[in-house]
């Protein structure tokens, strides 16, 4: 084909995917009829591809289908059930959700980002005794499917090396064992499972390899082009098979290229947004030599963003790899499933930022106009390319997308706006705060309840007016107040009760964002989230949070903690313009934090929280990069963060506890108090910290909250024992893992409880 892209979102326009899925697990509809929602979904996502410009033969749509996600449909398709499931009962779906969601005798799979996405998979569990089996069904059935509405598609699979490698060994796995050293096992089903597709009569198949991308994986780069070239040495030599695309999303593959190239197989694919053309190889013709007989699928349009491409640009790429005599195809960066379905159905948006943003079906349309051009000359799309050059001038020139007192307060700020004083004299400033050893708290957010919900939707659809809405959220704040007392925790918080998102939230007092009203992007399973917009230069009309803060102080003599989104996490979470450095934008969001948190101690808030979830998740997967990225990043942070004056306590909250590789940006960081995601894995963070030497406050989570299950005192306090063996009490928080947003009532208010007794069993040891 001449254009094509690695694939689309599944959850459908309006989340079609998500209420079937969703009402199927409640029983209120049954299997056959969830098959048919989704058949309809796939009908309509090809019909659309071919209606946006992509040729309904020669396979250039995709067929990217997923109930959950690519990396569990491929451990059904390899048959990779791990063994503590036990024998399958039930359909193929059953065996699917199952390993998904867990059930109540089994964990579910672990979920874990996928390369630097906000996008989750299951964890694949792999051992010596995996007993691999080909299932082409689901692949089969749904190549049928599109035949029958005369659409010839490209079934899409994670190839065997990612796979691989990004599994992990099963409990039962022998030690030393790695899910790599079964390679060669599975490409063998790999093998079977391309002739069961051949046998059906599909001509392409893709393979997804962006591990080849990555250098924050188990062996390095080096090592994974080694594995792919042995894997599709084997792959590509098999007899019966369809034609290969291997991609390789996410990043830059140039160093790999030409030996990519060189493979048996017919087609690979390069990120050309993340990533870059080998520029000596194509100058000296051993690029065009490698891919002699193999096509390269030029991602040219970026599939993880939401901005018009510069087609002209784009066009120029094109023509350097034509120009050399590759066959090139018109291709997108990765699968559009990380983008927003289509921009027409934001009709609530500003006309002038509209037309400057592409969804997937936007998208798809400019891949399409590159191919013609390429297909038929450059002047056959000149009109296009020429519209192109009006929408980018009109979004440089137009109000708000360059303020000069932004800009020129972001350039004032030096070293000196991002460090405290020393954190000696911030401890001794801070005693007056009168904290206890081994001080409770929680992270930031109270169960939002269905009431909660309910009122804001009443109010976004104008049913209450604002001031019967805050005076709902100042009683809630007040209940989450009386609460916090009653179970006798040390540092408050006001519950959070009057926020969507974290990050939404702020995106819609912040002048600079813009925020969308289907542009839904599935963040795992039949979860999806709402980027906003980041799309000029930031500032803060009004303070954001002061009310609530300052209404909660105002109830109680305990601290109460002022709750931000720090400036990573914001920029992580948003779709982020892409015409200046993300360190440039970072610095904007963090002065307008900065005069939040002034705010707030103007306000009498003492102690402040600066959450950066995100921190680890923007980490390039380039390790040429990282460096650069961890300095941007903690600099805001710091920035944020950097005028507090010393006897103001900063928290900030991690979500996550493996943190080898960013210890240092953690250091970095120099928040006061830093809590992190602990009890699953059993306080394993505790001897790094400590071996670190880290220094200041740190609250390693005690309780799971992403169960319901309410954890007992003894199990609370010997968790806290084992930290407390290494970490000294006045350094030493106690909390729960993350914030209690999706929790109930009841199980919070029991678990804090038992939190609180297990924190005062340790203090009575000392
Ligand atoms: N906010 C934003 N991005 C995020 C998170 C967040 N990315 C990473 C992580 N947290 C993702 N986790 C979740 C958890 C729950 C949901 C989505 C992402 C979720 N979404 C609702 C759903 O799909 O039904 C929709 C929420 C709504 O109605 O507003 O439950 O916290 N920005
Ligand atoms: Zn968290």
């Amino acid at each position: 084909p001449q254009a094509t892209i690695l694939g689309y979102p599944r959850i459908g326009r309006r989340r079609e995917l998500k209420r079937a899925v969703e009402s199927f697990w409640a029983g209120r509809i049954s299997e056959p009829e969830l098959q048919q929602t989704a058949a309809q979904l796939r009908a309509a996502t090809r019909a659309r591809l071919v209606e946006l410009g992509l040729p309904a033969a020669g396979a250039a749509v995709p067929e990217s289908f997923s109930f959950y996600d690519q990396v569990l449909d491929a451990t059904l398709a390899v048959g990779a059930i791990p063994s503590r499931f036990g024998a399958p009962t039930g359909s193929d779906l059953d065996t699917y959700f199952r390993l998904a969601r867990g059930d109540a005798e089994h964990q579910p799979l672990e979920m874990t980002k996928w390369f630097d996405t906000n996008y989750h998979y299951s964890v694949p569990e792999i051992d010596g005794e995996t007993g691999f089996a080909a299932n082409a069904t689901a692949l089969v059935e749904q190549f049928r499917e599109a035949q029958e509405q005369g659409i010839e598609t490209r079934p899409v699979l994670v190839g065997p090396v990612t796979y691989l490698l990004l599994a992990k060994a099963s409990d039962a796995a022998a030690d030393g064992f790695d899910p790599i050293d079964r390679l060669d096992d599975l490409v063998g089903v790999y093998a079977a499972l391309l002739e069961a597709l051949a046998a059906a009569g599909v001509s392409w198949v893709q393979l997804d390899e962006p591990a080849l991308v990555s250098d924050s994986l188990r062996v390095t780069r080096e090592e994974t082009l080694g594995l792919v070239e042995r894997a599709y040495a084997v792959l590509g030599g098999a007899g019966t098979r369809p034609r290969i695309l291997i991609a390789a999303p996410y990043g830059n593959s140039a160093a790999a290229l030409t030996r990519l190239g060189a493979l048996p197989v017919e087609a690979v694919h390069a990120d050309l947004v993340r990533g870059s053309l080998p520029d000596a190889a194509l100058a000296d013709g051993s690029l065009a030599q490698a891919f002699a007989g193999t096509q390269l699928v030029a991602g040219v349009v970026d599939g993880r963003n939401i901005w018009r491409t510069d087609l002209r640009g784009a066009f120029a790429q094109l023509t350097q790899l034509t120009d050399a005599g590759i066959a090139t195809v018109v291709g997108t960066s990765n699968n559009l499933q990380h983008v927003p379905h289509d921009v027409r159905d934001e009709t609530k948006l500003e006309g002038r930022l509209r037309s400057w943003l592409a969804f997937a079906d936007q998208k798809v349309e400019q891949v399409a106009i590159l191919a013609r051009g390429l297909a038929e000359g450059a002047a056959a799309i000149e009109p296009e390319l020429a519209e192109v050059d009006r929408v980018l001038a009109d979004r440089d020139a137009a109000p708000g997308v360059h303020s000069d007192p932004i800009r020129a307060r972001v350039a004032a700020s030096g070293d000196d706006d991002r460090t405290r004083v020393t954190e000696e004299d911030r401890r001794a400033a801070q005693q007056d705060l009168g904290i206890p050893h081994l001080a409770t708290t929680t992270i930031g957010s109270f169960p939002q309840t269905p009431e909660i919900r309910k009122a804001r939707a009443a109010f976004v659809r104008g049913e209450i007016d604002e001031a019967a809405y805050e005076g709902f959220l100042r009683e809630e704040i007040a209940s989450v107040i009386r609460l916090q007392e009653e179970i006798g925790l040390d540092v408050l918080v006001h519950g959070e009760a009057e926020r969507n998102d974290m990050v939404q939230y702020f995106a819609e007092l912040l002048d600079g964002f813009a925020v969308t009203e289907h542009g839904w992007v599935q963040s795992y399973g039949s979860r999806a989230t709402r980027p906003s917009i980041l799309w000029g230069d930031v500032s803060r009309p009004a303070p954001m949070t002061v009310r609530w803060s300052e209404y909660a102080q105002s109830l109680t003599d305990r601290p109460v903690k002022g709750m931000l989104t720090g400036p990573v996490t914001i920029l992580a979470w948003s779709f982020v313009r892409d015409d200046q450095p993300l360190s440039d934008t970072a610095a904007q969001v963090a002065l307008a934090l900065r005069d939040e948190i002034e705010d707030l101690v103007d306000a009498g808030i003492t102690i402040v929280q600066v959450d950066e979830p995100a921190l680890r998740e923007l980490l390039p997967l380039d390790r040429d990069r990282q460096a650069a990225y961890l300095d941007w990043s903690v600099g805001a942070f710091r920035l944020a963060t950097g005028g507090a004056r010393a006897g103001v306590q900063i928290h900030t909250h991690l979500c996550y506890s493996e943190f080898g590789e960013i210890i240092d940006a953690v250091d970095g960081l120099d928040a006061d108090v830093t809590s992190i995601e602990a009890a699953r894995s059993r306080m394993d963070v505790v001897q790094p910290l400590g071996d670190h030497g880290y220094s200041r406050g740190i609250g390693p989570g005690v309780y799971d909250i992403h169960s319901p299950r309410v954890p007992g005192v003894d199990e609370q306090t010997e968790l806290i024992r084992i930290a407390a063996a290494r970490i000294p009490g006045e350094q030493l928080w106690v909390n729960p893992d993350c914030g209690l947003k999706t929790r109930g009532y009841d199980e919070t208010v029991a678990s804090l409880t038992n939190l609180v007794l297990a924190a005062k069993a340790v203090r009575a040891e000392a």
